[in-house]
């Protein structure tokens, strides 16, 4: 697949205006290409973030912050973003979750020009699915993500829902020193290994903070873990608290206990806030993240019913008959490096034998499968190494079916964490035309060859 040439125009326009008017990020706002209206006006940039108290870390951040401005939209609503990269570097932006046209997607050279410093694009898709989402760049990852190029993008029901309150949590850690310097993105010992953790945890970019909770009321929690490499192990002892929606897509609402919330991966709780003072850890595994704390005393009673289920999402139902059968092997390789001087990426992962390599453009014209549009699949995951990998579709939403380590109450999914040695059906229907990326959301697996593409026409 080609990049259409009204992407290869609206590139050339931005290079030639470049010429001429300088890099003034403005001046891009007068562009012809670009819609008159939009709903939010985003701008990746550096900024300085404190991390570490006392020291300034050198982070990029989308409107301003680091992790990125929370987009709002509404579930069957266009939503407008106009983006400029103020960077010094290339960069796109990916909706992850969100099951868009392609020329939307942000993949360099597939939905998109990659977009050069200075440049202005315009993000305009319709949002068919309610939930917890979020959005990056898909070029130079590990640095741009691990800088802090990360954001949270809730679509709201169309309907209002039993839920009143609120609070986002974006969970991610990050590789700095002592001194709030960055370190490594990726190590290439621990990209072949679980993938290169940061070392400061943070939610919302704070190092555990306290987050209120209205005494006497439910709220909707939702956690994003928008980090590069670290799966968190969530429990929130000492809170009574139910599961409404993985990923976005709502399920039956069930007590939560303990979850596996791999990088991109999402779960929405409903928390019930006791009407006394109280704190409460939010934890990962045997470490501290936040704490939330309720201050006030309510006179009311605690609101004693649990909201009802979320509305599902159109997501189509696959005809699991007449589905055709795929298998996916995710392999551990060894060293396969090329010498930096031919260009060659590491590559330590492949799929179905081969690594992806971000470096190779023809790797786009080699996807992984061909599937045809309107027809559903069965993709048989198998997990060949000794690490958890979760695997992220493009564009569709799958329902993960079975597991050969774990029994599953089949839901629907942008991402499946696959752990180690594990094997996993998931099931589709191929009803959205493009070249979708096929991938493990560890950004240094990703980036050591853990990634394909999957055609749908
Ligand atoms: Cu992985």
């Amino acid at each position: 697949m080609t990049v259409s040439r009204r992407q290869v125009l609206l590139g050339a326009a931005g290079l030639s205006g470049l010429g001429a008017l300088g890099a003034g990020v403005g001046q891009w706002l007068a562009r012809p290409a670009l819609n008159p209206d939009y709903d939010y006006r985003l701008t990746a940039a550096p900024l300085e973030i404190e991390l570490v108290p006392g020291f300034k870390t050198p982070a990029l951040g989308y409107g301003g912050q680091a992790p990125g401005q929370l987009l709002r939209a509404k579930q069957g609503e266009r939503i407008r973003v106009r983006f400029t990269n103020g960077l010094d570097q290339a960069t796109t932006i990916h909706w992850h979750g969100i099951r868009l046209p392609i020329e939307m997607d942000g993949v360099p050279f597939v939905s998109q020009l990659p977009m050069l410093p200075g440049e202005t694009f315009d993000y305009d898709f319709v949002v068919p699915d309610a939930g917890s989402y979020w959005y990056h760049p898909h070029k130079a990852s590990g640095e741009q993500l691990g800088r802090g190029l990360v954001g949270p993008l809730i679509v709201d029901e169309a309907q209002p829902t039993g839920f009143v309150h609120e609070r986002v949590l974006v969970l991610k850690n990050w590789h700095v020193d002592e001194q709030g310097a960055f370190t490594d993105f990726s190590v290439p010992r621990e990209a072949a290994r679980g993938g290169t953790p940061g070392r400061l945890t943070t939610v919302n970019g704070l190092h555990l903070p306290v987050i209120d909770l209205p005494a006497g009321e439910i709220v909707r929690v939702r956690l994003l873990n928008l980090d590069n490499t670290v799966t968190y192990r969530l429990a929130l002892p000492g809170l009574s608290a139910m599961v409404y929606a993985l990923d976005g897509n709502p399920v039956a609402p069930q007590p939560f206990k303990e979850y596996w919330l791999g990088p991109g991966m999402r779960i929405d709780l409903a928390v019930k806030a006791p009407n006394t003072p109280l704190k409460a850890p939010l934890k990962d595994g045997l470490f501290r993240l936040a704490e939330f704390a309720v201050t006030e005393r309510s006179t009311a009673m605690v609101q004693a019913d649990w909201p009802k289920a979320l509305p599902s999402n159109p997501v189509a139902e696959p005809d699991l008959q007449n589905a055709e059968r795929i298998a996916f092997n995710f392999e551990w390789v060894g060293g396969l490096s090329k010498p930096k001087a031919e260009g060659g990426a590491l590559n330590f992962w492949q799929i179905n034998g081969v690594a992806w390599d971000g470096n190779d453009r023809s790797c786009l014209t080699r996807p992984a499968a061909r599937l045809r549009l309107g027809r559903s699949y069965i993709f048989e995951m198998r997990n060949l190494s000794q690490y958890q990998h979760p695997i992220h579709i493009h564009g569709m939403t799958f329902k993960v079916l079975s597991s050969n380590r774990k029994k599953i109450t089949p839901y629907f999914t942008d991402t499946y964490l696959l752990g180690r040695n594990e094997s996993a059906k998931v099931a589709l229907v191929a009803d959205n035309p493009g070249l979708w990326m096929f991938h493990c959301h560890v950004i240094d697996h990703m980036e050591t060859g853990l990634m394909t593409a999957i055609e749908v026409a």
